[in-house]
């Protein structure tokens, strides 16, 4: 424990500011409300804040588009706001780190209007411009959110590249200008006490100069036609390889890991800041101290269901995948991906798959990041008035779906609600109450609220029922604070053939803990060949008699999470 540092202990909980807590009363989340929320989340006993863009946006991609890297969106507050609610947090003891965005910018941001201006404009060359081919664009290449990559721009005749929306040109990295102006951002946020970042999208950051064709066989149309799932979502290792011949010459190209050494260089002139990315790729962690200090464990959640097969796996990979001294980081849900009540439940036993849900992050090596409104057990709600959608790429899915696949309206609205994002970024309940109490009655919260609210997905019904999940978070998040080896310790799986539980060891010097995940709806007798007398319970999601227990004879009820001390 001493030597972890505390992004290491923390536990991260991510803020999605347009609806987390509206606190001017115009319908849009915002800091004002964030700064009345703070008790709430001390209360709730997270350690630190991610939060995603909360700078000045056109909103084409909710604020994933940014106009200005050293500003705070109108409606969320000003820089001084800001200040109040940094200040705020660290008096809790809470750490706050920004969502950075590197690989492209707004298409309103001064850098990419100015940009536009002239093929020989100072900064054109801060953004990928290039003449087309044959009366087309300069390559076959794709956007990820649909349709070509490339987007005409009359004013100049040429093209400009866009990995994303054509409203996010993406930033040309090789220029040094660009890097100047971010990294100068960057240290505008350090200065000013924020404790580090989350990286957007970086493997998209660089892209092949020679811009080769891609050389896959379909199209992603063609691609989500046969399968209807979307690159992320699946298992399929043939489907995964179509999509990875896509965007081959797109992402993970050399340049990057220059960049992130770069980065790190800059980060570690300040005291203990931190550095997560969003991707996978254990290759950015580096030398294990010398570009990342995280890389999602996204393979986690995307697994088709948690089973304790899965899961053993999945560690067994992952764990061996990292570089010496990189630390593990895991998630089950944030505001790209479906709620984790609703991914991970089966409609039967959803409240119990919740709760194993979050003892699963708690407990697994490695610092968790949790998503605004799992606490309370939010589900993805699905719109259908395609209208009230505001994630374009859900609108894409739809017109997919209805124009290109020919299908009924009602089945391509049911797709793009389910794939598009909006699902999972509805307003957050705080009450039984008109809009769940996000925003005041007369006034229509920017996205549609679960009408669950009413049905106990609310924080005030939940603050006062004992049983409540928001209250199983409070109780979980205080036992694996004050509990090192939940923390530090090394992790060891035990009874390797179970489909049912999932039994591991988390060991420091100083304590060994055995945790039991019971995933199903049996009760089983185990017995665990431990060298140790007795155990002690920390924690169990049931009723148990408070004694000390008998390592070769441990009860364990259908879907109880035990934690317990050997002895
Ligand atoms: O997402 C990056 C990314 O890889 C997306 O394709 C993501 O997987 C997709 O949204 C899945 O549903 C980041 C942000 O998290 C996302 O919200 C942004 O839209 C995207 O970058 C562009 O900035
Ligand atoms: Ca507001």
């Amino acid at each position: 424990m001493k030597n972890l540092t505390w992004w290491q202990k923390a536990v991260f909980y991510q803020i999605y500011p347009r609806s987390f807590a509206d606190g001017n009363g115009d319908g849009i989340g915002d800091l004002y409300g964030m700064l009345e929320k703070l008790d709430y989340l001390a209360e709730l006993g997270i350690d630190a804040i991610w939060l995603s863009p909360h700078y000045p946006s056109p909103l084409f991609d909710c604020g994933y588009d940014i106009a200005d890297y050293t500003g705070v969106a109108l409606e969320y507050g000003t820089l001084d706001t800001f200040g109040r609610f940094l200040e705020g947090a660290h008096e809790r003891g809470i750490r706050v780190i920004l969502d950075l965005v590197l690989n492209h910018t707004s298409h309103l941001h001064p850098w990419f209007l100015a940009s536009r201006m002239s093929r020989d404009h100072p900064r054109r060359d801060w953004y990928i411009w290039r003449d087309g081919r044959d009366g087309g664009p300069p390559n076959n290449w794709v956007s990820t959110f649909g349709g070509p990559a490339w987007e005409y721009d009359a004013l100049t005749g040429q093209y400009y590249y866009h990995f994303f929306l054509k409203e996010q040109p993406d930033l040309n990295w090789r220029h040094p200008e660009v890097k100047e102006a971010v990294f100068a951002a960057i240290r505008f946020w350090l200065d000013l006490g924020v404790d580090g970042f989350r990286l957007d999208a970086i493997d998209t950051i660089f892209e092949d100069p020679e811009l080769p064709d891609h050389q896959a066989d379909y199209s992603p149309e063609e691609l989500l036609r046969q399968t209807e799932t979307v690159r992320w979502e699946t298992t399929n290792k043939a489907l995964l390889e179509q999509w990875e011949k896509i965007f081959h010459y797109q992402v993970r190209q050399p340049g990057i890991h220059e960049l992130f050494k770069e980065i790190r260089s800059l980060i570690d002139e300040y005291d203990d800041r931190v550095l997560v990315g969003e991707t996978d790729d254990v290759s950015y962690y580096g030398e294990g101290d010398d570009e990342l200090h995280m890389a999602f464990n996204f393979p986690l959640m995307r697994g088709e269901r948690l089973t304790p097969a899965w899961i053993r796996q999945n560690q067994r990979e992952r764990l061996a995948a990292l570089p010496e001294r990189a630390w593990p980081c895991n998630t089950l849900g944030n505001h790209d991906a479906p709620r984790v009540y609703s991914r991970f439940g089966d409609g039967v036993h959803d409240a119990a798959l919740a709760r194993l849900s979050l003892a699963l992050m708690l407990t697994l090596r490695g610092t968790p990041f949790l998503y605004n409104g799992e606490e309370i057990g939010m589900t993805d709600y699905l719109f259908e008035d395609v209208t009230r959608f505001r994630d374009l790429w859900g609108l894409w899915h739809y017109h997919l779906h209805r124009d290109l696949f020919g299908k009924p309206a009602a089945k391509a609205l049911r797709s793009a609600a389910e794939t598009g994002r909006d699902k999972c970024r509805t307003p957050f309940q705080w009450a039984n109450a008109p809009h769940g109490g996000f925003s005041p009655p007369a006034i229509e919260p920017w996205l549609p609220v679960n009408p669950n609210y009413a049905e106990g997905v609310n924080v005030a019904d939940q603050e006062t029922d004992p049983g409540s999940l928001l209250n199983f978070y409070r109780r979980l998040l205080r036992v694996r604070r004050e509990t090192p080896a939940l923390i530090a310790g090394e992790y060891q799986p035990l009874h390797l053939e179970s489909e049912e539980y999932f039994a591991f060891l988390r060991t420091t010097e100083e304590q060994r803990v055995l945790v039991v995940l019971n995933f199903f709806e049996r009760a089983h007798t185990l017995s665990f060949d431990l060298e140790a007398a007795g155990l002690g319970l920390l924690f169990s999601s049931h009723l148990r008699p408070p004694h000390e227990e008998d390592p070769s004879a441990v009860e364990i009820a259908p879907f109880e999470i035990y934690i317990a001390a050997l002895w």
